[in-house]
């Protein structure tokens, strides 16, 4: 299995549970930053639409849909127990959360990286983010909600949408939204970045 990558994106979030399914991968990272760099182009050519996670299957099927990935993912590594069994309202619940994170709040938080291309009049940029704040903010405290009393979205257990709300979470400290007002994902965001699976792809990825 092959996953093209850039750091800190959210394709890092497949990185996070390919690490966590202790299958065998290869991680290619791809440098958005560096025209140069051939796996830039490549990803042109394997996605239209130019966006990662890009993932090649042992066969050489293409994925390049977090959902889609993350549940392939989960469901190769039998026994590690990354998604509830196919049919049961848990595993229904756990997919709602990567709904949820992938449609609502990647999309949400993820919107206000793209402000200074909207106008490059300031007064207009303020007032998209304003209300592109107000969205990204409803998505947060919503989650913060949910997960009082909770070590992870669905309770005990780490399931891939952890790790995709951890990496988009993350990037709130680029986009000026603190989440000191909220207490429980602070602390959720701690015990995530505590795992040995996300410690090491930080590391991998250079992010620490
Ligand atoms: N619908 C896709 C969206 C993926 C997406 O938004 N990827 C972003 C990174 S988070 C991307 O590759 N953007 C292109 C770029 O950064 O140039 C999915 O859920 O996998």
């Amino acid at each position: 299995m092959k996953l093209y990558y850039s750091a800190g994106s959210c394709s890092t979030s497949c990185h996070i549970t390919l690490e966590e399914s202790g299958l065998k991968y290869e991680a290619v990272e791809v440098d958005f930053d560096n025209a140069t760099d051939p796996n830039v182009a490549l990803v042109g050519k394997l996605n239209p639409l130019g966006t990662l996670p890009i993932f090649i299957t042992d066969d050489g099927k293409q994925l390049d849909q977090n959902i889609a990935i993350q549940t392939y993912i989960a469901d190769k590594a039998v026994g590690k127990n990354l998604l509830p069994s196919v049919g049961t309202i848990e595993r229904a619940q756990a997919m709602n959360w990567l709904s949820f994170v992938c449609s609502d709040l990647h999309k949400g938080i993820g919107a206000l990286f793209g402000v200074s291309y909207i106008s490059e009049d300031k007064a207009v940029q303020q007032q998209v983010r304003s209300f592109l704040v107000g969205r990204a903010t409803e998505c947060i405290a919503y989650l913060d909600a949910k997960l009082a009393g909770k070590e992870y979205l669905m309770g005990s257990t780490f399931i891939p949408a952890d790790a995709y709300a951890f990496v988009v979470l993350g990037w709130t400290k680029y986009l000026d939204i603190p989440l000191a007002p909220y207490k429980n994902i602070e602390a959720y965001m701690a015990r995530v970045a505590s795992r040995p699976a996300v410690a090491a792809v930080l590391k991998a990825e250079g992010l620490v």
